[in-house]
């Protein structure tokens, strides 16, 4: 793909690391929301502490009940706190006692040396009844602990997705809030799908890193340390071993990121250009089959599709490879401890229970660790979105500034001094134009194609900032008037015209709620389109799609007359479309526009010769520049460039 037709595209920059300026901003967000924050917060530390602690409860549970050493001391009589073994035998539990409890084929004995005596599960469980009720004690704080964690992690996932939900929406509210202020001119240099990436998927990705990625961080952090020291508390020589293969973590952590994140990049990128593709070919879906492309553009989504495929296949690996390494060094940790712990059990430099917790810990320990490497995407992903959305936030409403009050617009005369503009620097559109309409005018402007004269609507209305001369509305430059009163006083009818989806009335009022269906009504009679609407399945209630694919050019066309009128504008400016119309429209176009224009400034770009010849004036543009004025017999007469303009196109309709 050459470069130019990727413009689209978006460029994949370098992850952008932590910014602090992006995360002061981001905070900015969840101020308004920071109880839910820290309440979100305090439940992960909450639940990170019970879970760091279910280990030690086990730990506790085996070295204080379960692996005790059991001495006793023993009397021939009864005596208080003894318990009776036998006839002429009572024992006591006592440290420096000479009889120790001892377990031999299966059963519990109790010796001296020289006596034994072999106990009854009964005796024995009335014996230990200490151990077995604190073993009672361990499993209901392991019980308490687990059901904590469970309830600490449901509040904080509810806590921190609600935030995370908070957040994005206002960001994206925030989005199209600035996207309707801001000037066309940006329109023009950012394809729709672009805007539309940074409003559902880069607040996505936010929403992503609010949820998961920095409330897992935080947490997989928290049990790092608070595994380590449980560890370092138990045995720190253990954790030494046990710990020997973090740098290898370390080192398959580094290169895990650095495949990923190439592979990542291109993921992205091959399925934003899948996305690109789509998008366009399906609104051009039907110059595709007119011009039989379906074979050929079959073969680029193919070519597209697989490059994407290989690139998903590729993270894949990267993942296949470094799950498995974790694994693997997880299992020799495992053995580690196994093989140091467990001699220094036999050699009883360590209880059982500190074998057991150390076992569970390493378990732990590799969990946050996978995660961490895993979540590192997110938390970069995020930033990059977060970079680009503000960037949109920040973009300049718009160069015109904004009259906070304003005149009204009375009378409806146009005046254009001198006026310069071009969309781009460099590139002059209008060349020094100068004109003045009249109150109640109707003018009509010709043009070859390209002429300029569309672009003579978008300054009138302020949607482009003109470079020189001045634009006057009622003698007062147009920057004087609210943007809001100007565009209400100044309706336009566009060349090609815009169906929003939704019905025929709202199509009209375009979801105003202040104008009544009656008034649509009258609007649609009053330019002749409403025996056509009538002709509709569900007449004013039909429902129409955004591309307007049901409607004929025509009926678009006095749609938007009718929009126009039922604004009640002072001043007019219709875009004829260039389509042929047939005679029977032509004629109700022709006594709506006699209506319409009544008590109205009218500009007419015209393209029919009904227009032209009921105008005023005539304008003559050439290649930005107006060139000749006056009625249709004077610039005839004239036989200048009018003259030459009229014949070409309309001698065949003579
Ligand atoms: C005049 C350029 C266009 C042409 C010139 C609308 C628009 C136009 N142009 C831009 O660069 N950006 C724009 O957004 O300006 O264009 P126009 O005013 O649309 O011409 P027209 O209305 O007289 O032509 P037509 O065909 O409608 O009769 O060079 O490239
Ligand atoms: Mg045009």
């Amino acid at each position: 793909m050459s470069a130019s037709k990727d413009y689209h595209l978006e460029k994949e920059e370098e992850g952008k690391g932590f910014d602090y300026h992006l995360f002061k901003r981001l905070w900015a967000y969840v101020t308004p929301y920071r109880k839910l924050f820290y309440l979100s917060l305090l439940m992960l530390v909450l639940g990170t502490l019970f879970q760091l602690y279910i280990p030690y409860v086990s730990k506790n549970a085996i070295d204080a009940f379960m692996m005790r050493e059991h001495r006793y001391t023993s009397s021939a009589v009864e005596a208080k706190g003894y318990y009776r073994l036998d006839e002429g035998l009572w024992i006591k539990e006592d440290k420096g006692g000479a009889f120790s409890l001892t377990r031999r084929d299966g059963h519990f004995v109790l010796t001296d040396g020289l006596l034994s005596f072999r106990l009854s599960q009964e005796q024995i469980r009335e014996l230990r009844v200490d151990d077995i009720q604190g073993i009672d004690k361990s499993v209901l704080i392991l019980l308490v602990l687990l059901f904590s964690v469970f309830f600490t992690n449901y509040i904080q996932v509810y806590f921190s997705n609600k935030l995370g939900q908070k957040v994005i929406y206002d960001i994206r509210t925030g989005l199209f809030r600035k996207v309707l202020t801001l000037p066309l001119k940006f329109y023009d240099h950012n394809p729709t799908g672009r805007i539309v990436t940074r409003i559902t998927n880069d607040t996505e990705n936010l929403n992503e890193f609010f949820t998961s990625a920095v409330t897992s961080i935080v947490k997989d952090i928290l049990l790092l340390i608070g595994i380590i020291g449980f560890m370092l508390f138990l045995s720190s020589q253990l954790t030494g071993y046990s710990l020997f293969v973090l740098p290898v973590i370390v080192l398959a952590t580094a290169l895990f990121r650095f495949f990923d994140r190439k592979a990542y990049r291109k993921v992205r990128v091959r399925l934003a250009r899948i996305n690109a593709f789509l998008a366009e070919h399906l609104s051009g879906m039907s110059v595709i089959q007119l011009f039989n492309r379906e074979t050929s553009k079959y073969e680029e989504f193919k070519k597209t599709n697989h490059s994407y495929y290989r690139a998903t296949l590729q993270q894949l690996t990267v993942f296949a490879v470094f799950r498995p390494t974790m694994d693997i060094l997880f299992y020799i940790a495992l053995c580690v401890v196994i093989w140091f712990g467990s001699k220094d059990f036999v050699s009883g430099i360590m209880t059982f229970g500190v074998l057991y917790a150390f076992i569970n810990y390493i378990d732990m320990f590799f969990q946050p660790l996978r995660d961490l490497s895993e979540k590192f995407d997110i938390v970069q992903n995020a930033l990059a979105s977060a970079e680009k959305i503000f960037k949109l936030l920040d973009e300049k409403a718009s160069e015109i500034e904004p009259s906070q009050e304003g005149p009204e617009i009375r009378d409806g005369s146009v005046e254009f001094e001198s006026v310069t503009f071009g969309y781009n620097e460099g590139v002059e559109v209008l060349k020094d134009i100068s004109f003045n309409i009249r109150p109640g005018e109707k003018v009509a402007i010709v043009g070859e194609t390209g002429a300029g004269k569309t672009s003579l609507i978008g300054i009138l209305t302020a949607l482009y900032p003109i470079q020189k001369g001045r634009i006057l509305i009622d003698g007062i430059p147009i920057d004087a008037y609210q943007v809001h009163a100007l565009r209400k006083q100044v309706a336009v009818v566009l060349q090609d015209v815009f169906i929003f989806s939704g019905d025929v009335v709202d199509n009209i009022r375009l979801f105003d709620n202040a104008v009544s269906r009656e008034e649509v009504i009258d609007a649609a009679k009053y330019v002749n389109v409403d025996h056509l609407i009538s002709r509709f399945e569900k007449g004013y209630d039909t429902m129409l799609n955004e591309r307007a694919s049901t409607l004929s050019a025509g009926e678009r066309q006095l749609i938007a007359l009718a929009r126009a009128v039922v604004r009640d504008p002072k001043i007019l400016v219709l875009d004829e479309a260039t389509a042929n119309i047939d005679p029977v429209t032509e004629a109700f176009i022709q006594d709506a526009m006699e209506k319409v224009t009544q008590g109205r400034t009218v500009i007419t770009i015209a393209h029919r010769l009904s227009t032209i010849r009921n105008a005023d004036r005539i304008f003559v543009f050439h290649k930005g520049r107006l060139v000749e004025s006056g009625t249709h017999l004077e610039l005839f007469a004239k036989n200048g460039l009018y003259t030459q303009l009229y014949r070409l196109q309309y001698q065949l309709n003579e």
